[in-house]
């Protein structure tokens, strides 16, 4: 500890050790703009050293039963089940998601998830027969990867953690997370709590920049699977680094999810829906797949609009830590400029601006977060899909509303993005919903609720390919045995 401030550290080899050479990133509360940690700043030597140790790893742990393996994913679930309030509070305080998100939400789900990992290591090892005729027998069995690494981002350190490490682990790999540089303490605090429960090196966690410690362990021919949550741009410089190795990719990028609203719909339901579950309070907007398209059938977009405003105005901005607040600050300071920008973008393309666009301190109205990344929930409303604030993800609490007159209207401005994550329906015409589930572009339909629950969320378009899931993280052999 140097000035007070905690300093954390990378799980390698099932020790728990500093960068290399010693140097570490400060870690900001986004909610105050102070620093309150330190963590690892690694780099190459510190990719050689948790390949090495996972390498090391792989073959005990891939040739456990799959039983063996859901034991110790059990025992992994009780970790949560018990520290979920602590990561809750340290994740809070990394990113500024509210607690109430946090705690109530997106901790509790980890136990489950790594409790229904544990019981998908069966699947793992199921593999195929399938009768050729007689004498002629074909047979699969399913085989981990070896060691994959899992990039994750800053919006939800621990559930993007566990989805890449729970499903990876359960098929018989060994794991390399690396952490976002600006939320990393909840990551790096769960690789402490899981030092002694998980094989030595079965699970490490490397932490610092992208450039630095995330490329090297890209192109290492160590690592034979790489899935990324982040950004389209990211997305391709990794692409090309691992080409040379022919690497397996699972990418789950950006999106810029249409919520389309329905005449017939329940309004109630969906003016909640499409204000908070959807954009505002799920993050302030910092999810890949937040319904920050708002598209509203021409004879209830007026009374939507009211209803939306309503329910913005209810939103509570400030202090994350306390159970009163229902949206939290931007993660970073170059996130919180990103989205600004788009205030004033939106502004200048002549969308008109129908609700909040304040930032900085006077969003909040807290001296205690007068130095924070602060932005009022904002809707914009505009006629015009072809706007940047229409087709760029903003990331942030930004939402557009855009009127349609009919169901071939909605698709068509639904489907003109260049993204194609998920979208939300709100019909009470069942016939509606089957057909928009149909025709929208994206890897899922949500209807008349806007939540992600434990299924694949898998893109198309810019939005990425592949997911994070036990049968993912295993390869199909074949076996043909003639007589
Ligand atoms: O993402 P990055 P950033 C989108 C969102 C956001 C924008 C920028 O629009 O505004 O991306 O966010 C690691 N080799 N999403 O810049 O850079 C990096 O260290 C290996 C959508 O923070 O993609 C971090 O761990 N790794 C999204 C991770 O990639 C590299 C979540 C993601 O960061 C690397 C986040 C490299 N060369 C952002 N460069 C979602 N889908 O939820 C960076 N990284």
């Amino acid at each position: 500890m140097v000035d007070g401030l905690r300093e954390y550290r990378n799980l390698i080899g099932g020790e728990l050790r500093a960068a290399a050479d010693g140097r570490t990133l400060d870690s900001v509360d986004p909610a105050t703009g102070e620093v309150w940690a330190r963590i690892p700043r690694s780099g190459s030597e510190d990719a050689e050293a948790a390949v090495a140790a996972a390498r090391a790893a792989f073959p005990k742990w891939s040739g456990l039963p799959a039983a063996g393996r859901a034991h110790y994913l059990r025992k992994v679930a009780g970790v949560f089940a018990e520290h979920a309030r602590e990561l809750a509070e340290l994740e809070t305080r990394d990113n500024g998601r509210t607690i109430n998100e946090t705690a109530r939400r997106d901790l509790p789900g980890m136990a489950y998830l790594w409790t229904n990992a544990a019981a998908e290591c069966a699947a793992a090892v199921e593999g195929r027969s399938v009768d050729f005729g007689p004498g002629s027998l074909g047979l699969t069995r399913r085989e981990p990867y070896g060691v994959t690494l899992g990039i994750i981002p800053w919006n939800s350190p621990i559930s993007t953690f566990s989805a890449k490490a729970a499903f990876a682990l359960a098929a018989g790999n060994t794991v390399i997370i690396k952490p976002a540089e600006q939320a990393t303490v909840s990551s790096l605090r769960l690789a402490e709590l899981l030092k002694d429960v998980l094989p030595a090196g079965t699970l490490n966690v490397v932490s610092g920049l992208g450039e630095e410690i995330g490329d090297p362990l890209v192109r290492h021919r160590g690592v034979n699977k790489i899935s990324l949550t982040g950004s389209v741009g990211t997305a391709q410089l990794i692409t090309k680094a691992s080409a040379d190795a022919l690497k397996p990719l699972a990418l789950e990028l950006g999106g810029k999810s249409p919520n389309i609203v329905f005449a017939d719909a329940d309004l109630d339901k969906a003016a909640t829906g499409v204000t908070t579950q959807a954009i505002f309070t799920a993050n302030a907007g910092q999810i890949c797949y937040g319904g920050s398209r708002i598209l509203v059938q021409r004879p209830v977009y007026a009374e939507m609009l009211r209803r939306m405003k309503e329910i913005a105005a209810t939103i509570r901005l400030g202090d994350p830590m306390s159970a009163e607040t229902t949206m939290g600050p931007i993660v970073s300071r170059e996130q919180f400029e990103r989205v600004t920008s788009y205030l004033e973008i939106g502004q200048k393309e002549g969308a008109e601006l129908v609700f909040g666009g304040r930032s900085g301190p006077e969003a909040v109205g807290d001296e205690r977060f007068a130095g924070g990344y602060w932005v009022e929930p904002t809707l914009f409303a505009t006629e015009d899909n072809g706007l940047r604030i229409c087709q760029e993800e903003i990331f942030g609490p930004v939402a557009v509303v855009l009127p349609f007159d009919t169901e071939d209207e909605a698709v068509a401005i639904a489907n003109d993005s260049s993204y194609g994550l998920a979208a939300g329906v709100w019909t009470t015409d069942l016939g509606t919903a089957q057909r928009m589930f149909r025709r929208l572009e994206t890897g899922t339909v949500w209807v008349n609720t806007f939540r992600k629950v434990m299924f694949p969320l898998e893109g198309v378009k810019d939005s990425g390919y592949g997911h994070d899931s036990v049968l993912a993280y295993t390869r199909e052999k074949a076996c043909l045995i003639e007589t």
